[in-house]
């Protein structure tokens, strides 16, 4: 199999500094990562954690001008407040720079220039779509429209955030311009391509049986199900070349004469930051960051989200080896999606739990949060942050438990032995050497889950040891046995003393100022993770000291107050987000409609689908059949005697093999969904509407 590294370099996704950190981000591919990073350096590992801001993009400019500010002014304030909260939730990296510095420009250029001096472009003169009102090409989130796959009409030109597909402009149906909203017209433009069919055979070997240049790469089946299956799918469908270059006035230029007013594309210059940012904390430590990069030694890990994954695994590395110096990734361990109370997490619709105010709010309880997101960390599959969950684990779960278990032993130490850890005498009984062997067997177990990416399972089985040590407690009762049988006292607390050593060692990743806490209340230095095993943390005749309090309850207030302060948040987007106002009709066309009032005589479910109502209704001069996309929002018999607005003459469309005759018209909004329209006086069927 694959040898062991010599080092590893990992990395994080760069998050776009176009608005502050979520929590759906931090379980999605920081948490795993600093977790990982952290048992590696534990491990005595030599390990570099890199990320840093993608400040380049449609993404920042579109902030931008949505804010009336200068891209350079968004990217500035995003990275601070991003950088902070990192730092402030111990994510811990090694270096986090921006993609934005020259240091940057000069790294991306130079890659650029080794690809374009290989042949590994193809340039080319093609259409784009072109905003005639804002004059400016339009490249990927300046365009949206249908997407052809799943019919969501919100697609963007680059992906559709709705199934997932990855798009490019021209495949929209109906294209508007995000700029001016206007339909965009093809103009002619030209652009670096990278031919990524040319790629084809190496990638698909490369991602489906770890093999590259003829030899073992990795092993495949320690790569997730779901990134395997989305990358085969996406080179089974066919590479299509990509262009590497935009015309965009933010980013990084391209170093070619005649290019003027190009840029490269983000996604080429924003995995380059990795290298980057590398190459940057490699000189301020006195690194050959040449090592992290260019030698085969080096393991090369991505933690990012499901969104990410063909950047990751298909496209960068194709970058990668084009240019001929670089490993490739040995694994991406992307995350899935993490929803929030029911509802998918959206910064638009401003529906997220802020890491920044969650880190203002509840002060000091970074490893709460940091507990809870690994918990429910959307691993194999996606998953749902509550905040009556969250509730429900710090209490049960961390208070309960660790929390538990550390004071009980420390009140027991201090009261029967002056906090001097005693000697052992006797015999241990079954319970005691239960305990232990569980602890032992705990302790292994949590490595090796983290070293295969279940960082769920591994802090489940840190907890175990705090689960064998009450259990322990609970079963030997030492404070009666003081009285009976001080041996079997000493014993069990000596052992119980060192389970709350072994519980703080194997939580350290996961929560590193729990772990501090506990380490500095024992009087303790940490020894590297495999020592664990060779000896005790702590030795007859060791003095620990006091422990402070390591988890205040969450309350039902506080849970109250926080889903309150989403509904309030979500409430205000609505309002805020309303659509701009359509192109100009003139009344004629107007006039062809035949907006009236129906009855809804009749109701029935679509069978086989979740959306579809199929209604019968009352027109005033006849009754007809016309399917409803509003069952999610209405039952059969919600509508059934409903005087509702209604588009008579529009043409009969075939739906699910029914015959649907016109269309009920709905008021939408993001709070209630779909709404029936009805007029305000007491109205009856076939009355018309003008
Ligand atoms: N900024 C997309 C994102 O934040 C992008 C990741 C770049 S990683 C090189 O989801
Ligand atoms: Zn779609």
């Amino acid at each position: 199999m694959t040898k062991e590294p010599k080092r590893y370099l990992v990395t994080s996704a760069l998050p776009y500094a176009n608005g502050p950190l979520h929590i759906g981000h931090i379980g999605g591919a920081y948490l795993n990562a600093d977790i990982y990073v952290r048992y590696l350096r534990s491990k005595g590992k030599d390990v570099v954690f890199i990320c840093g801001s993608d400040e380049h993009g449609a993404a920042i400019t579109l902030r931008a001008k949505k804010e009336g500010k200068s891209p350079r002014e968004i990217v500035d304030y995003y990275h601070s407040l991003m950088h902070k909260a990192f730092v402030d939730l111990g994510i811990s990296f090694d270096e986090y720079h921006r993609t934005s510095s020259d240091e940057h420009r000069v790294m991306s250029q130079d890659i650029f220039l080794e690809l374009e001096k290989k042949g590994q472009f193809e340039v080319e003169t093609s259409q784009q779509y072109y905003d005639e009102e804002a004059h400016q090409f339009l490249a990927d989130r300046y365009i949206i429209g249908t997407c052809p796959k799943c019919a969501n009409d919100k697609a963007y030109g680059d992906q559709c955030e709705k199934c997932g597909s990855s798009l490019s402009p021209l495949e929209l149906i109906d294209p508007r311009s995000t700029l001016s909203g206007s339909k965009p017209i093809l103009k002619e433009t030209s652009h670096w391509f990278l031919p990524m069919a040319h790629h084809e055979s190496w990638i698909r070997e490369y991602i489906k049986d770890g093999q590259l240049d003829g030899h073992v790469h990795h092993d495949s089946k320690e790569w997730k199900a779901h990134v395997v299956g989305q990358c085969m799918s996406w080179i089974d469908g066919g590479l299509q070349s990509r262009a590497m270059t935009r015309d965009l006035d933010w980013g990084v230029p391209v170093p070619l004469p005649g290019a003027e007013g190009k840029v490269l594309y983000v996604w080429l210059d924003a995995p380059i930051g990795y290298i980057t940012n590398t190459k940057v904390w490699a000189e301020k430590n006195g690194k050959n960051w040449e090592d992290y990069w260019k030698s085969d030694d080096t393991r090369l890990i991505h933690f990012i989200g499901k969104d990410n994954i063909v950047f990751h695994c298909i496209i960068f590395p194709i970058i990668l080896k084009a240019h001929g110096q670089f490993i490739l990734p040995h694994n991406v361990p992307a995350n899935e999606f993490m929803n929030l109370e029911g509802d998918k997490i959206s910064t638009s619709r401003n529906w997220a739990v802020w890491l920044h105010e969650y880190l203002q709010e509840f002060e000091g309880r970074q490893d709460e949060m940091r507990y809870v997101l690994c918990s429910i960390m959307p691993e194999q599959k996606d998953s749902e942050f509550t905040w009556s969950d969250f509730k429900d684990r710090i209490n049960n779960e961390l208070a309960d438990i660790v929390g538990n278990f550390a004071n009980r032993v420390f009140v027991l130490m201090h009261k029967f032995y002056n906090g001097v850890l005693p000697a052992i005498t006797g015999e241990a009984t079954e319970a005691e050497r239960q305990a232990s062997a569980e602890a032992r067997r705990a302790y292994h177990a949590v490595g090796e889950k983290i070293e295969h990416y279940r960082f769920r399972e591994a802090l489940a089985e840190a907890m175990n040891i705090a689960r064998a040590g009450n259990k322990l407690l609970t079963e030997t009762e030492p404070w009666k046995l003081i009285k009976t049988d001080p041996d079997a006292a000493a014993r069990i607390l000596h052992s119980c003393a060192n389970l709350v050593a072994d519980t703080a060692f194997c939580l350290q990743p996961f929560l590193p100022f729990t772990a501090e806490k506990i380490r500095a209340a024992l009087h303790l230095t940490w020894p590297a993770w495999d020592e664990l095993e060779k000896q005790a943390l702590l030795q007859t005749g060791h003095t620990i000291g006091q422990l402070p309090i390591l988890f205040t309850k969450i309350t039902d207030e506080e849970v109250a107050l926080q889903v309150k302060k989403l509904e309030d948040a979500k409430l205000l987007a609505a309002s805020q987000n309303k659509a701009a106002i359509k192109d100009p009709i003139d009344f004629e066309t107007f006039q062809k409609m035949d907006i009236r009032l129906v009855k809804i005589l009749e109701a029935e479910a679509v069978p086989k689908t979740k959306k579809l109502l199929k209604l019968k209704v009352d027109t005033g001069v006849d009754q007809r059949t016309v399917v409803s996309g509003i069952a999610e929002h209405y039952t059969p018999e919600d509508v059934i005697g409903k005087t509702v607005l209604f588009l008579a003459n529009l043409a009969p469309r075939d739906i699910k093999g029914i015959k649907s005759e016109g269309m009920i018209l709905m008021a939408e909004n993001a709070v209630q969904g779909l709404s029936l329209v009805s007029a305000v006086k007491p109205m009856d069927a076939g009355d018309g509407v003008k």
